[in-house]
């Protein structure tokens, strides 16, 4: 099949891309570099030594498959995303290309605008030129855990609607799951969920929208293939995720950064799985006339106390409870259905498989990039 990964040098992007590649799939990415630039934004990076964009596409092409990149800003510049769409023909295109952390969003003004304006027209372009080319084409976008909040307020977490009673009338129907975004970024992944619900409404869109946990990890077996295709990993306050910072912290022997009490619980992804999921989403697309397909994509739920005993008992790293910068609740409790993508043939990778050979990858290769001034770097909200 033919596939646009937008967002395809990103951190999930890349390893989509090779694994996409691998299975035999016509991978075009599109990506405007704006992450790398957010890293000299930001003075931190990827922990691990990323090549550039040109670099990774001769190796992939050399050693994975067919991949071919193009810089657009698909926020900025409509034409060019209508065009390519136009010229390359795909089967489906992969939306992860928006600004994904929540600390980045709550920064301040700047970062707030630059949020919503880049996720919110960048996915609307993406909609708006599939209907102007052809409203056949199947859209995958990344949603996230986080816009239904983390709360067992109304029980399990369902694949994205809610079955609710209505008293007036004694009758029984969905909804859209009511959102409860905690960040301006989880806030952009809820309005998102509208922009699909009108277009497949109006025009009949083929959605798939993934609602993400928390992705871990870093090496999948394509990124493997070449020191050239090495993931990105991010491990600073504002971009590292808990466990990837966890798994850096340890591997740097500085005490895991456990905020508040530690009683979040989240869901969470191996990157590899994360990877495969794209491809069961991109291999069985909706059928026609189906509504919004919703799937969480997710392994496992965790609470933050309990990842830093995992690897505390795993690799002796001591673990320090640090004041919330969030607002958040101290604790909850998140049960989460993923029925969608098991019924597809997903197998989830559960946590302690891969840990502590990440902690050895992470300790081997990159400790002279880790800075220790990154690691309490995250904003206050
Ligand atoms: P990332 O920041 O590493 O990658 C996003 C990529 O999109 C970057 O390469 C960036 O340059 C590109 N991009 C951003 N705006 C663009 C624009 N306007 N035009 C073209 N390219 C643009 O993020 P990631 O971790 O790979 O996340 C990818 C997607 O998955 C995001 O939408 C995110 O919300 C979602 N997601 C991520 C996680 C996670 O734990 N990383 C979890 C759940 C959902
Ligand atoms: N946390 C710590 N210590 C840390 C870092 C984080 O205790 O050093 C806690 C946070 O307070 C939070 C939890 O860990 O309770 C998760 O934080 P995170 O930074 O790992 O994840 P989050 O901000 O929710 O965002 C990430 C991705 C985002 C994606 C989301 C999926 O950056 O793109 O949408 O995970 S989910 O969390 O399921 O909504």
């Amino acid at each position: 099949m033919k596939v646009i990964v937008l967002g395809g040098d990103g951190f999930c992007g890349w390893p989509t891309s090779l694994k996409l590649a691998k299975e035999g799939h016509d991978v075009t990415i599109v990506d405007n570099l704006s992450r790398r630039a957010i890293d000299l934004e930001l003075s931190s990076g990827s922990l691990t030594n990323i090549a550039s964009i040109r670099d990774r596409i001769k190796v992939a092409n050399e050693k994975v498959g067919k991949i071919d990149f193009h810089n657009i800003d698909i926020a900025k510049d409509f034409a060019g995303l209508r065009n390519l769409i136009a010229e390359v023909k795909p089967d489906s295109i992969i939306q992860f290309a928006e600004q994904r952390a929540a600390p980045y969003s709550m920064i301040g003004d700047t970062e707030r605008r630059y949020t919503v304006d880049n996720n919110i027209v960048g996915t609307h372009n993406v909609c708006s030129a599939i209907v102007e080319v052809d409203p056949s084409i199947h859209l995958i976008h990344l949603g996230t855990m986080g816009v239904y909040g983390y709360s067992k307020e109304f029980g399990k977490i369902p694949e994205g609607y809610l079955d609710i009673e209505i008293k007036s009338t004694a009758q029984d129907t969905q909804i859209l799951y009511p959102a409860n975004p905690g960040s301006v970024y989880h806030m952009t992944k809820c309005l998102d969920q509208l922009i699909f619900q009108f277009y497949h409404k109006n025009w009949g869109l083929k959605v798939t929208d993934l609602h993400q946990g928390i992705v871990w990890g870093v090496e999948t077996a394509e990124t493997k293939l070449d020191p050239v295709l090495v993931n990105r990993f991010d491990y600073d306050g504002v971009y590292g995720t808990v466990l990837n910072r966890f798994i850096s912290q340890a591997a740097n022997d500085v005490p895991l950064t456990v905020y508040g009490i530690g009683g979040q619980e989240r869901a969470f992804i191996h990157i590899a799985d994360s990877a495969r999921c794209l491809q069961l989403a991109v291999e069985n697309p909706p059928a026609d006339g189906e509504r919004v397909r919703i799937f969480n994509q997710v392994s496992e739920v965790q609470s933050v106390k309990g990842l830093a005993q995992i690897l505390a008992d795993q690799t002796g790293a001591k673990v320090q409870f640090v004041d919330n910068p969030r607002k958040e609740l101290a604790e909850n409790e998140l049960e989460v259905a993923n029925d969608g993508l098991r019924s597809l043939g997903f197998e989830p990778v559960l946590l302690n498989t891969d840990l502590i050979e990440d902690v050895k990858f992470i300790g081997n290769e990159t400790k002279h990039n880790f800075d220790k001034a990154n690691v309490l770097s995250s904003p206050k909200w």
